[in-house]
């Protein structure tokens, strides 16, 4: 019996959108996805730029934290409110702009024919348009959540993804900040058995764009400590490693019909 069943219908998933001062570019994200008519989620965390307001303006959801708390609690009040109505999946992306509207007929195609799964947007096509160092410190990443997770990740850190809804509830032991994401793919996959595919998305860096609230060394350091401990608690986790060994991603392209099969 092949582990995969494609649905018919689409996954009645909404679109979270967590903000700190997106007030220059979260207009033109809300009008982006406004022809795609999925229920939006914004998360205004304590900006104080006005983007907060500006999201009002729209026919959305908007939750206002006073304080800035980060993106993981962000993410967290999200998905307790996605839980809370009902939806059978979220689907993530930055209010920066770096994530195209375009992409999520993609990901859902995904959703629909791996059910259950974690869908990662992947940057894969232009990857050299990454700053280098966030390219190579992603792929250093990438290789630990494969080993702690036991299946290999590509582009683990991009913020454009879904997640089913058995795996909203894990949102609760994920910690906050940019390691919330590492966190729960991690433990969907040891405690639920939750098996990840990527699908290559395109990523925007303009020339003007602001400077990331990701702090390369801060960041980096808390994921690699939470990733290490993880793999230190699971005893080494050697299966993992063997398992993944001489393995690849799995990628599933929806513009080249075919697409691999599970494995
Ligand atoms: N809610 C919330 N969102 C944040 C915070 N920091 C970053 N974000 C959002 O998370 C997304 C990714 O942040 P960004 O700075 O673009 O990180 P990068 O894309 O990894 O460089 C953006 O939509 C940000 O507005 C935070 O402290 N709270
Ligand atoms: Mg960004």
């Amino acid at each position: 019996m092949p582990d995969t069943v494609t649905s018919d219908h689409d996954p009645a998933c909404c679109v979270l959108i967590p903000c700190h001062n997106e007030a220059r570019t979260i207009a033109a994200v809300i009008e982006s996805l406004l022809p795609l008519d999925l229920p939006l989620l914004v998360v205004d965390d304590g900006s104080h730029d006005g983007t907060a307001d500006i999201a009002a303006r729209y026919p959305l959801t908007l939750i206002r934290h006073v304080r800035q708390s980060g993106k993981g609690q962000a993410l967290r009040s999200g998905f307790r409110l996605a839980l809370e109505r009902g939806f059978d999946g979220v689907l993530t992306m930055d209010g920066d702009g770096q994530h195209a509207a375009a992409d999520i007929p993609r990901i859902l195609a995904a959703a629909r024919r791996y059910p259950g799964w974690i869908v990662h947007g992947a940057r894969i096509r232009h990857r050299e348009r990454q700053p280098a160092y966030r390219r190579r410190a992603n792929v250093f990443a990438d290789w630990g959540i494969s080993w702690a997770a036991g299946q290999r990740l590509i582009d683990s850190q991009c913020g454009q993804r879904y997640y089913p809804r058995s795996v909203l509830d894990l949102a609760e032991r994920a910690g906050g900040g940019f390691g919330f994401e590492t966190a729960i793919v991690i433990e969907a996959a040891l405690r639920q058995g939750v098996r990840m595919v990527a699908v290559p998305i395109e990523a925007h860096y303009p020339e003007d764009r602001r400077r990331s609230h990701f702090r390369p060394f801060r960041d980096f350091s808390r994921i690699t400590a939470l990733v290490s401990a993880r793999i230190l608690r699971g005893g080494l986790m050697p299966g993992h490693l063997r398992r993944i060994r001489g393995t690849q991603p799995l990628v599933f392209d929806p513009d080249d019909h075919a697409g691999p099969e599970a494995g």
